[in-house]
C-alpha cells in the first residue's frame, strides 16, 4: 500500500532553546531555572549533566541547519529562549540574542526550512521564577510584553509560532510531582498555574493580533487519549476525569475559549479555585488558538479507584483515577512508555468531531532510547526500532488525513540527540546521534530513511 502525504506536508523535527543550544552562561543570556536549578543539585540530573553546553547548536547552527535540509526537512520548530532574549525576563532586550536569532531564521529560510517558533519550553528566566513564575501575574505581563518583543523581531519571517510547549508539562512537574522547578507539590497552586498559563497565551494571543501579523499563533499539548480498563462506568467515569485534567484543562479554553463545566465543578468542589480578574473570561473567550501542535508519545490508560485516597493527604489528581498496566500492551523495551500507534489517528479524528477540525499538525512524536550505542554497528546507530516506529505512527496519522482530518504536517522529536531536563542525555531521541565528548553529530539509519520518504512524500508498504 502507498503512503502518500498531501502536497505541501510539513516533514521535520522539534527541539528547543534549553535543550540544544547550550551556551547557557554565554551571549548576555540571564539564568533560567534549570541553570539556577544545576548550581543547587547538580545530582538531581542524570549523571551529573546540566543545561551549559547541550548540543551546543548557538555555535553550531549552520552545520546543523545543512544537516536538516540534507536529511529531508522542510521546517523545524525550536523555541526563543525567554532568558536570553530578555536576561531579567522583563527589560532591556538582549541584542547579542536578537543577533543569533536572526541568523538562525534567515539560515533556516535560506535552506528552504519553515521555522515553527514555541516562546516557551518549560525554561522560565530565574528571575521571573523568584517571584512565583506564573503564579504570579506580573509574571504573565512580562511574558505577554516578551511575546510581543518576538512578534516584533522575528514575525517578518516566522509564520508559525506557539505560546507555550506542553504547557501542562511545567504545572505537572512544578507542582505536583516534583520534577520541574519550583518542585513544590500543592494541586491549588497547580490549578492557579494552569489558570495563569492560559491568560498569558490569551494575552500573547491579543498581542500577535494587534500586531497585524501575518502569520498563525497556536499552541504545542501533549494529548494523550484516555482509555478506560473497561465499559463499567466506574472506569469510564475515571478515563473522563483524567481526560479533564491532562487533555482539556488547556486544550478546551485553546480551541473553544471557555473551560469545561465539569473541571470548573471539580475545582470548585475542592476548594481548588484560582484567582480571577475581572475580564478574564471574556480575554480567553476571544483569543482562541488558529494552530494546534500535537505531541503524542504514549495513550493513557485508567481504572477507577480502588481504595479511597487518604482524605488527610494532599490532593492530587490520582485522587480521582488509578493507572492501569493493561496486561500485553506494547511497551517501548528502551525508555519503559507504552506504544500505541492507533493513538495518533483516535487524537486527530476527536480533534476533527469535538474541536473543529482545527489545523493541526504533529509536533512531537518519537522513540526514546536508553543506552543507543549498544546498536552501532558499522560506525552508526542501526535503529531499525525508531523507523518502525515512526512508519507505524504514519500508517495511522495518514489514515486519519484520508477521513479527512485537517492534518498538515509531522515533526519528529528530535533532530539531533538533546539534552531533556532532568533526564538529560539518558534517552537518545534523534535521527542523528552526538558524541557527548566531542559533540561529533553521525546521522543514525533512521536519518537515511527519513531523508527518503520525505523526497518522496511518503513509503509504500
Ligand atoms: C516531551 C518534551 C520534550 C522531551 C521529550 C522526551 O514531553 O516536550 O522536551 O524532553 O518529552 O522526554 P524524555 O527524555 O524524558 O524521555
Amino acid at each position: 500500500m502507498k503512503y502518500q502525504f498531501p502536497e505541501g506536508f510539513w516533514w521535520g523535527s522539534a527541539s528547543s532553546a534549553a535543550q540544544m543550544e547550550g551556551a547557557s552562561q554565554e551571549g548576555g543570556k540571564g539564568s533560567n531555572v534549570w541553570d539556577y536549578w544545576y548550581t543547587q543539585e547538580p545530582n538531581v540530573f542524570y549523571n551529573g549533566v546540566g543545561p551549559q553546553t547541550v548540543t551546543d547548536f548557538y555555535h553550531r547552527y549552520e552545520e546543523d541547519i545543512k544537516l536538516m535540509k540534507e536529511f529531508g526537512h522542510n521546517s523545524f520548530r525550536t523555541s526563543i529562549s525567554w532568558s536570553r532574549l530578555i536576561p531579567e525576563g522583563k527589560g532591556e532586550i538582549n541584542q547579542e540574542a536578537v543577533k543569533f536569532y536572526n541568523n538562525v531564521i534567515d539560515q533556516l529560510i535560506a535552506n528552504e526550512i519553515e521555522p515553527f517558533m514555541a516562546l516557551f519550553h518549560f525554561d522560565m528566566p530565574w528571575e521571573m521564577q523568584k517571584i512565583g513564575g506564573f503564579e504570579n501575574r506580573d509574571v504573565v505581563e512580562a511574558y505577554k510584553d516578551y511575546a510581543g518583543a518576538c512578534f516584533k523581531l522575528f514575525g517578518d519571517r516566522v509564520k508559525y509560532w506557539f505560546t507555550f510547549n506542553e504547557p501542562i508539562v511545567p504545572v505537572e512537574g512544578g507542582y505536583l510531582n516534583q520534577t520541574h522547578y519550583p518542585r513544590k507539590q500543592d494541586f491549588k497552586a497547580a490549578v492557579q498555574v494552569t489558570y495563569n498559563t492560559m491568560i498569558a497565551q490569551a494575552k500573547a494571543i491579543e498581542e500577535y493580533k494587534k500586531q497585524h501579523q501575518s502569520g498563525k499563533i497556536g499552541v504545542i499539548l501533549n494529548l494523550s487519549p484516555v482509555y478506560p480498563r473497561s465499559d463499567n462506568p466506574f472506569d469510564e467515569e475515571a478515563a473522563y476525569i483524567a481526560d479533564l485534567f491532562h487533555n482539556r484543562s488547556f486544550l478546551d479554553p485553546s480551541i473553544k475559549g471557555e473551560y469545561p463545566e465539569k473541571l470548573i465543578e471539580i475545582i470548585k468542589r475542592y476548594n481548588l479555585m484560582p484567582d480571577i480578574q475581572p475580564g478574564d473570561k471574556e480575554l480567553i473567550r476571544q483569543n482562541t488558538i488558529q494552530i494546534l501542535g500535537v505531541n503524542y508519545y504514549s495513550p493513557r490508560r485508567v481504572k477507577a479507584k480502588e481504595t479511597l485516597p487518604n482524605p488527610y493527604s494532599p490532593i492530587t489528581p490520582e485522587w480521582f483515577y488509578d493507572n492501569y498496566e493493561m496486561p500485553g500492551r506494547k511497551m517501548n523495551p528502551y525508555r519503559g512508555w507504552e506504544i500505541y500507534e492507533k493513538g495518533i489517528y483516535d487524537i486527530m479524528i476527536r480533534i476533527r468531531d469535538e474541536y473543529g477540525d482545527i489545523e493541526r499538525y504533529v509536533s512531537e512524536n518519537g522513540m526514546g532510547v536508553e543506552n543507543e550505542d549498544r546498536f552501532i554497528k558499522d560506525g552508526m546507530v542501526q535503529d531499525d526500532y525508531r523507523i518502525e516506529f515512526v512508519k507505524e505512527h504514519l500508517k495511522w496519522l495518514y489514515r486519519s488525513i484520508q477521513e479527512g482530518c485537517n492534518v498538515k504536517g509531522y515533526h519528529m522529536w528530535t533532530f539531533i540527540d538533546n539534552w531533556s531536563w532532568l533526564n538529560a542525555f539518558k534517552n537518545r531521541y534523534g535521527f542523528i546521534s552526538l558524541d557527548l565528548k566531542t559533540l561529533k553529530r553521525t546521522p543514525k539509519k533512521s536519518a537515511y530513511w527519513f531523508k527518503e520518504m520525505t523526497k518522496n512524500n511518503g513509503f509504500e508498504e
